[in-house]
């Protein structure tokens, strides 16, 4: 039975976003697609609907396919209006196996943006299955769904995927309106959606605005990094409705669960809040530094950290145990992560008042939207002025990652100005590296000196991040168009399909098969001539 329960990863999975935990998005996959034709089926394996926004990474485990959108084109009749949903799908079919539907919040429209669904990647490990929603909840499921009986401890599904809000009715879009994060409220008339088999199976929730102290903004955007028995996330705490104003000075900005509870045991104490010019976006990875393993963190301050993992308690040792409920975050029960360094990706920008440039195009501070990617000792960090709100100057840097302290210029191994704004994270694959921006500019640089070796007008902007897989470099953007180039020193389009809805997820490749997903479908692209 115990057997039965247990979901392998095959080898040729994909189950987490990047690769674990350098985030380096380089995949050994071989034999995969060049092109692909949805209009014709060429190489088209499957093709799943999703809902009307998919900012989320496609995650492969176990036979599943996972995948956050919205609700714009509800899977199940009684779950109506605007919703995070999270799906999971048959790997082999592309069929719907459950999915999980979250109510939006409606405090605040800019606590959990409209229409935006759950955009964070899935992290799988065996039969659980790790998110965080678009309530800022980190959440436990079980891969198995309801199919198998709802598990706990968290049972009480229907009044999680209950909505108060009325269908048809939006939240406040107002700026400065004094608002604050708020639990899910029970629905008026009293009455629960049942969940039923295509509902999701939540192990454990943990609420970051509550759990944490933290502010949501916008929507949470975290790729959960496991080591050990610890879930390591940015916790996507920003500025309030204003755009100008951080309520929450003290929350922190990289949290660690524990995986088997869903308690808080750590937190960084870097004081990072106040100089968050957006939110905190970015997801950490993780390396081994001349014997030592070090966290990797980009805050929302435009300040690379590495910090020192947790060590796993030995049998018996008990953690601490912070209050799950009410406000702040369990302060004095909770462990400080011990920083090894920190980098300052942008020593010119202004450090104080950092707000007051929100708007302001050419002066202002950096933030940092793609992930720090771990490679031979450096570290690669692409960031600049925020997409939405800040500057436009962007910059590819390379850090060395065995320094310790307040790790300046010395630690700058080279620097690369992009085009303009960046939330790309870097592949790095045999000496090349390749990143895209908003510039429209696909980049080939020497991963050892940062010199180009040859830039790519690209249509649309670029929210996705390339895929370096089986010799070729996948990319989709914003205008909808998909684009397939040689891995080489030498710039070689292979092909370029239009897909005509916009793409901002990175494409997976797991199990042979390459996932693209653009806002509304999910294509599996398979390699038919092989
Ligand atoms: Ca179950
Ligand atoms: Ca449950």
């Amino acid at each position: 039975m115990l057997a039965a329960w247990t979901l392998p990863c095959l080898s040729g999975d994909q189950p987490q976003w990047a690769q674990a935990w350098s985030r380096n998005m380089v995949s050994d996959e071989k034999g995969l697609a060049d092109s692909f034709d949805p209009k014709t089926g060429r190489n088209i394996k499957w093709v799943a609907r999703l809902g009307t926004q998919t900012h989320s990474t496609p995650i492969v485990a176990g036979g599943r396919v996972y995948i956050g959108t919205n609700n714009g084109e509800p899977r199940d009749p009684k779950h109506q209006g605007d919703r995070g949903v999270f799906m999971c799908f048959d790997e082999k079919t592309g069929e719907l196996l459950w999915q999980l539907v979250v109510p939006k919040r409606d405090e605040d429209a800019y606590m959990d943006w409209p229409d935006t669904g759950i955009s964070s990647p899935a992290t799988v490990e065996g039969d659980r299955v790790y998110l965080t929603d678009n309530r800022g909840e980190v959440v436990c499921l079980d891969a198995k769904g309801v199919a198998n009986g709802n598990d706990g401890p968290f049972r009480d599904e229907a009044a999680h995927m209950t909505s108060p809000s009325t269908p048809g009715s939006s939240p406040k879009r107002v700026v400065g309106a004094e608002t604050h994060p708020e639990p899910l409220r029970p629905a008026a008339d009293g009455v629960l959606l049942k969940p039923g088999p295509l509902d999701a199976d939540i192990l454990w929730v943990f609420d970051l605005p509550s759990g944490a102290g933290i502010w949501p903004h916008d929507g949470a955007h975290s790729s959960i990094l496991i080591h050990g028995d610890y879930l390591y996330l940015n916790t996507a705490t920003g500025v309030d409705n204003t755009h100008k104003r951080v309520r929450t000075p003290d929350a922190p900005s990289l949290v660690v669960i524990d995986k088997r509870t869903g308690q808080l045991v750590a937190r960084d104490e870097e004081h990072i809040a106040p100089d968050i010019f957006h939110s905190t976006w970015s997801s950490p990875s993780l390396g081994e530094v001349n014997g030592r393993t070090l966290i990797f963190f980009c805050g929302g301050n435009g300040v690379v950290y590495a910090f020192e993992p947790l060590t796993n308690p030995s049998p018996g040792l008990r953690l601490p145990s912070p209050s799950l409920a009410g406000r702040g975050n369990g302060e004095g029960s909770v462990s400080i992560l011990k920083k090894i360094w920190q980098f300052d990706f942008d020593p010119a920008a202004p450090k104080t008042d950092v707000h007051k440039y929100n708007s302001n195009r050419r002066e202002g501070p950096s933030n940092l939207y793609g992930m720090p990617v771990f490679h031979r000792n450096r570290v690669y960090v692409a960031g600049g002025g925020d997409i939405w709100w800040g500057k436009n100057e962007a910059w590819l840097k390379c850090i060395d990652a065995t320094k310790t302290g307040d790790i300046g210029t010395n630690a700058l191994v080279w620097s690369y100005p992009l085009e303009k704004h960046v939330m790309s994270t870097v592949a790095i694959d045999r000496g090349l590296l390749f990143i895209a921006d908003f510039g429209r500019k696909l980049h080939c640089l020497d991963a050892e000196t940062g010199r180009p070796y040859w830039t790519h007008e690209i249509q649309g902007d670029v929210w996705a991040s390339p895929l370096v897989a089986d010799g070729k470099v996948y990319l989709g953007t914003r205008s909808g168009d998909f684009y397939v180039f040689a891995e080489s020193k030498e710039k070689k389009l292979l092909s370029r399909v239009e897909l005509h809805d916009p793409i901002s997820a990175t494409a997976t490749s797991a199990n042979g098969v390459l996932y693209v997903a653009t806002m509304k479908r999910l294509y599996a692209v398979e390699n038919r001539r092989k």
